[in-house]
């Protein structure tokens, strides 16, 4: 479309996602102008967006006559591959951009990065948000979850396109102004690390249900269907049914038994938990999916493993074999409930190491709002954000989610069926890592008496850590070593 007027916004970097969300920003009648390093992606948008009705979308081959077909003060939306390609498009961009104007980087980066950039544009008189995106790319050209952060200013100036281009739900535009800094990109790691603990516990369930219930892909179809019915409704719930669905074009069956198992990834599930240590921040369920991707990945030394072990007397028919029949339908019903009491857990860790960064950094970080604009659009969307939203708005300081009373009090009702489920999987020898850690995380967590009584007595015997009491104020150091032996030659310390 040729352009008659200056465009509302821009947007360089027109690959998956930079072209779908610039389709939807001008669909939602802003007139756009994109741009791209490969001039060929620029034709191609263009085109796009003739075919879909003539949308308000203006091409651009030179950096220059983009940014100058902007209204002013501009925004610049940039989605490239994040790190060195983003620093290298500001660069490309920022020449022509004067003071007041925005760069929004909507790319999966490290907060830091965005961070360093705020700093780098602020002697130009630039304002800078870095943007979580979530959605994928049909997210990005019907409606994904927005998660910016950086500058009020910037997020203002285009907080009318972006309300209309996010996700709707029944609450409002999955989009809000996060926080300051990089809290737009953390905010979007974080939500990446829930959704690598939501995939494996979906995938745990679906090996309980294979393995130990034997339930065919059409059962699993089935069951994951209905499940997209009740309190699991989500969208990996209704992706996961529909993956069972696929038949192998090549061969007999279904193609999800085609498929290696070795798990891919891209990095926000590590820095998540780099983040979750670096804060002190307990996330066993989130670090129990990144492992099993890094375990995945040992494809050929697990196929040696198995026949090591299965030489040594391991065998996968013995241990199936030694927890004897199921019933069905029981099973199902209990893998269901360990399924949503496991997601609580993992979700809980997810907004404490929000909570906790946002301490440190001063963000003032909404978790309740955060619940809400990842309802709709976002990979993790699901019904039960909501009642997270309404756990932290009856409390916004409230420590745990597990102690918010309407989610301990579904525990309480989960946990026998959880418990059941993990004792299986155990007795079967099938690995449920992160129904394991959330279970752990549960009862660790629960326990107001932990042995942590006897690690402390350690540390004080091996290295004069000292120790508190629970009976008296201070700090003690016991000559342990001493006084077991006392003790041994009936030397009490009492005698
Ligand atoms: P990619 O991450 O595959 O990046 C491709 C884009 O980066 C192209 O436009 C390419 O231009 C541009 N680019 C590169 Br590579 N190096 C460049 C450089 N030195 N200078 C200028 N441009 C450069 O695209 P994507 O999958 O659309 O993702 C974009 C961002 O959104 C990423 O940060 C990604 O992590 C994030 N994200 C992706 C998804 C998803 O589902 N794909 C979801 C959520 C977030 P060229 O055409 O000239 O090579």
């Amino acid at each position: 479309m040729e352009s008659a007027a200056l465009s509302r916004i821009g947007l360089a970097g027109l690959a998956v996602m930079g072209q779908n969300l610039a389709l939807n920003i001008a669909e939602k009648g802003f007139p756009i102008s994109v741009y791209n390093r490969t001039t060929s992606k620029v034709d191609e948008t263009v085109a796009r967006a003739a075919d879909e009705g003539g949308l308000p979308l203006f091409g651009h081959h030179s950096p220059r006559e983009f940014v100058l077909s902007l209204s002013r003060p501009r925004s610049i939306i940039i989605l490239v591959k994040a790190g060195a390609p983003v620093d290298q498009t500001i660069a490309t961009l920022s020449r022509f951009l004067e003071p007041g104007d925005a760069i929004i980087d909507g790319g999966n980066e490290w907060y830091e990065n965005t961070e360093r950039r705020i700093s780098e544009a602020s002697p130009q008189g630039l304002l800078y948000l870095g943007m979580g995106v979530s959605g994928g790319e049909e997210g990005a050209r019907r409606g994904p979850s927005l998660m910016p952060g950086g500058s009020r200013q910037a997020f203002d100036n285009v907080a009318d396109i972006l309300s209309k281009v996010a996700a709707q739900v029944d609450d409002g535009p999955c989009v809000t102004y996060v926080g300051p800094g990089g809290a737009g990109n953390f905010v979007k790691m974080v939500h990446n690390g829930i959704e690598y603990g939501d995939m494996q516990l979906i995938s745990e369930a679906y090996d309980v249900l294979k393995t130990v219930g034997g339930l065919s892909n059409q059962d699993l179809a089935n069951i994951f269907d209905e499940w997209n019915r009740g309190e699991l409704e989500s969208f990996l719930i209704e992706i996961t049914a529909d993956i069972f669905k696929v038949k192998d074009e090549h061969g007999e069956g279904e193609l999800v038994d085609k498929i290696l198992d070795k798990t891919g990834m891209k990095g926000t599930g590590k820095w998540t938990v780099q983040q979750a240590a670096e804060l002190s921040v307990a996330a066993p369920t989130i670090a129990a999916s990144l492992d099993c991707r890094y375990l995945s990945g040992l494809k050929e030394e697990r196929e040696a493993a198995a026949g090591v072990l299965e030489q040594a007397g391991i065998s996968n028919e013995a241990l199936r074999a030694s927890v004897g029949a199921v019933d069905k339908k029981r099973l199902i019903d209990d893998v269901r409930q360990a399924l949503y009491a496991s997601k609580i857990c993992s979700y809980a860790q997810g907004m404490n190491l929000l909570r906790a960064k946002s301490q440190e950094k001063g963000w003032n970080l909404n978790l309740g709002e955060l619940a809400r604009i990842w309802k709709g659009g976002c990979i993790i969307r699901a019904r039960f954000l909501d009642r997270i939203k309404k756990a932290y708005e009856r409390n916004g300081s409230l420590p745990n989610l597990i102690v918010d009373p309407e989610f301990a009090r579904e525990m309480a009702q989960r946990q026998g069926a959880w418990r059941r489920v993990v004792g299986l999987a155990i007795g079967a020898g099938i690995s449920t890592p992160g129904m394991c850690a959330s279970l752990s995380y549960f009862d660790t967590y629960r326990r107001s008496r932990l042995p942590a009584n006897l690690v402390q007595a350690q540390r004080d015997l091996f290295g004069a850590h000292t120790y508190e009491r629970i009976d008296r104020p201070g700090s003690f150091h016991t000559e342990w070593t001493k006084l077991a032996r006392q003790s041994e030659a009936g030397v009490g310390a009492h005698n």
